[in-house]
């Protein structure tokens, strides 16, 4: 089966569309905007986390991974959505959040309880009257990486909130378990998983400080993560070749996604890296900031592209998702040129190899929210940070400043459907507030414009369809140097396509040899600068040539 020229559209049920009297979304609120997902071209659907759950991370603490969180809706419901997305020819992924549990799940409870078994499932370490943490490692969400319990005299560990414990991959029935949960999922007829945080499972035999670091490179792309990807490979999605998988990898590397996303590693079908979304990070710190690095962004991407292509690799395919601000503000202009630089942003990405993601929203332009309060901040890494960027000395005023940038809130607000009330998306106030553009940026309003972002990306994702060379053809750095242009060119059999991206307000000039050879297959200006060979490119303009 060939999933390489589809496409995947993300949502975030909490935020995707309410059809209850209650403040946030839910499965029948997916159900209802089928139709409009269809209109779009996509065919495949990722759920993030959708189990029962504290929401202490709005989902990736799983108190139940084989059930449906009441507040999201029923199995039946889910079923129905099977059912229902498959009619339209689109298929359901599910995330997995298989690094750690939330402490309310029923493992972890026993392992409370003193359950030596159920401890064992978990990464426990004796306190030895030492009343120190096992290592410095620092959470992924601020604070020490390991929480003390007082009744077992012993300490564990969470990379990610106190209340996602690490699972312990080293034991074999914790294994049995995982593999037990995805064949449950598989038997429902789900047809592809996004794992979260998969690199990071395989802990070290010998738990030590960082004495430079936060701790992660004693548990990222561990000794045995490939080994654990295979078996989990075998005994689970591998025995079914209409099932695609994608690795969200952190701080990872380019040789481990190659060998992840290899076919013949049987490990997964492709991998999510981040090291393009960091350009703006001042020291590789995420609350520092930076304008982004240009030149750096470029090289990042194009050489993922090669070396993943060159190697048998597969990239999966992103600016947006729920954690990472939206990309229009972030490296586009979401005021002057939203319309332009949401659309040459959606084409750099769309036109490489790889799968593209979309996330919702992204489809129509939507912006980050950039709260002027904290009180409108939900998400427990901004408010966990939040304290911390202050007690380091921050003002209130400078602390919000990076959050309006670095916030996951930015792109979790409520899908903008129209501009009724809440932006058409709950009746009742949402759980995080709308941004207050809904009544110019909206679904109703996109669909009613033939100009408009959402049929633009309607066209990408057709064109992935029409044409082979942009799933399949190799990838070639173009205008490597270029201050402002990122290019490239795509190459199969005699077909040629480049694709040429201003990231800038600037208009600027290039050469291409015999232009005139070329078509324009997209475009987000409606005429285009063309003299002899030179093509002026405006504020943010982007065209995509292509030659038979
Ligand atoms: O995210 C993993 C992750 O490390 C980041 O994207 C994280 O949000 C960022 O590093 C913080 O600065 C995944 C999920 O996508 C995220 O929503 C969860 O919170 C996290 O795992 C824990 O399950």
């Amino acid at each position: 089966m060939s999933f390489k020229d589809k496409v995947v559209y993300q949502i975030y049920p909490k935020s995707f569309n309410c059809t209850t009297n209650k403040n946030h979304g839910d499965l029948n609120g997916v159900i209802e905007k089928l139709d409009y997902l269809k209109e779009l071209g996509v065919e495949y659907i990722w759920l993030t986390p959708i189990y029962p759950s504290p929401m202490n991370d709005n989902g990736y603490d799983v108190a139940d991974y084989t059930d449906i969180n009441p507040d999201f809706g029923t199995m039946e419901d889910f079923d129905r959505l099977v059912e229902e997305a498959n009619k339209r020819g689109i298929n359901l992924m599910l995330d997995m959040v298989f690094n750690h549990t939330s402490t309310d799940h029923i493992w972890f409870q026993k392992a409370l309880e003193g359950d030596k078994k159920y401890q064992d499932y978990y990464i426990f370490k004796d306190n030895n009257n030492s009343n120190t943490p096992p290592t410095n490692w620092i959470s992924k969400f601020g604070g020490n990486a390991w929480e003390y319990v007082e009744s077992l005299d012993k300490y564990y560990l969470h990379l990610f909130d106190k209340t996602q414990a690490d699972l312990n991959w080293k034991n074999p029935e914790l294994r049995e378990e995982i593999y037990k949960v995805t064949n449950f999922w598989l038997e429902k007829g789900v047809k592809g998983f996004r794992l979260d945080v998969i690199n990071l499972i395989s802990k070290p035999e010998k738990y030590e400080d960082d004495f430079i670091g936060d701790g992660r490179k004693f548990y990222t792309d561990g000794a045995k993560i490939h080994q654990y990807l295979k078996e989990l490979n075998e005994n689970t999605f591998g025995k079914y070749n209409d099932v695609i998988t994608v690795g969200e990898m952190s701080s990872t590397t380019l040789e481990n996604c190659i060998k992840y996303s290899d076919p013949k590693e049987k490990e997964l079908s492709m991998t999510f890296s981040f090291h393009h979304l960091k350009v703006d990070y001042k020291d590789n710190d995420k609350w520092s900031l930076k304008d982004f690095d240009f030149i750096e962004l470029k090289e990042l991407l194009s050489t993922w592209q090669v070396e993943m292509d060159k190697n048998n690799g597969y990239n999966a395919l992103f600016w947006c998702n729920h954690d990472q601000p939206r990309a229009v503000s972030r490296f586009g202009d979401d005021r002057k040129y939203r319309l332009e630089s949401a659309k040459m942003l959606a084409t750099v990405i769309h036109m490489m190899k790889g799968t593209p993601y979309i996330y919702q929203g992204e489809e129509i332009g939507m912006t980050n929210a950039k709260y002027d309060k904290i009180e409108l901040y939900s998400d427990v890494e901004s408010l966990n940070y939040y304290e911390i960027l202050k007690s380091q000395g921050k003002t209130a005023e400078e602390t919000l400043h990076i959050l309006n940038q670095r916030s996951r809130d930015n792109s979790r607000t409520p899908v903008q459907w129209n501009d009724d009330l809440n932006g058409g998306f709950s009746k009742t106030k949402p759980w995080l507030s709308s941004i207050k553009n809904y009544k110019e940026i909206n679904v109703k309003k996109s669909l009613k414009d033939k100009n408009s972002i959402f049929y633009y990306y309607k066209k990408l994702i057709k064109l992935r369809k029409d044409y082979e060379i942009i799933s399949n053809g190799s990838f070639n750095k173009f205008l490597e140097d270029h201050k402002s242009i990122f290019g490239y060119k795509r190459k199969l059999n005699n077909e040629e396509l480049i694709c040429l991206n201003n990231f800038y307000e600037e208009k600027v000039e290039i050469e291409i040899d015999e232009l005139e050879k070329y078509d324009i297959l997209i475009s987000n200006y409606r005429n285009t600068n063309f003299k002899q060979n030179t093509i002026k490119l405006r504020a943010y303009e982007s065209i995509t040539l292509y030659k038979k």
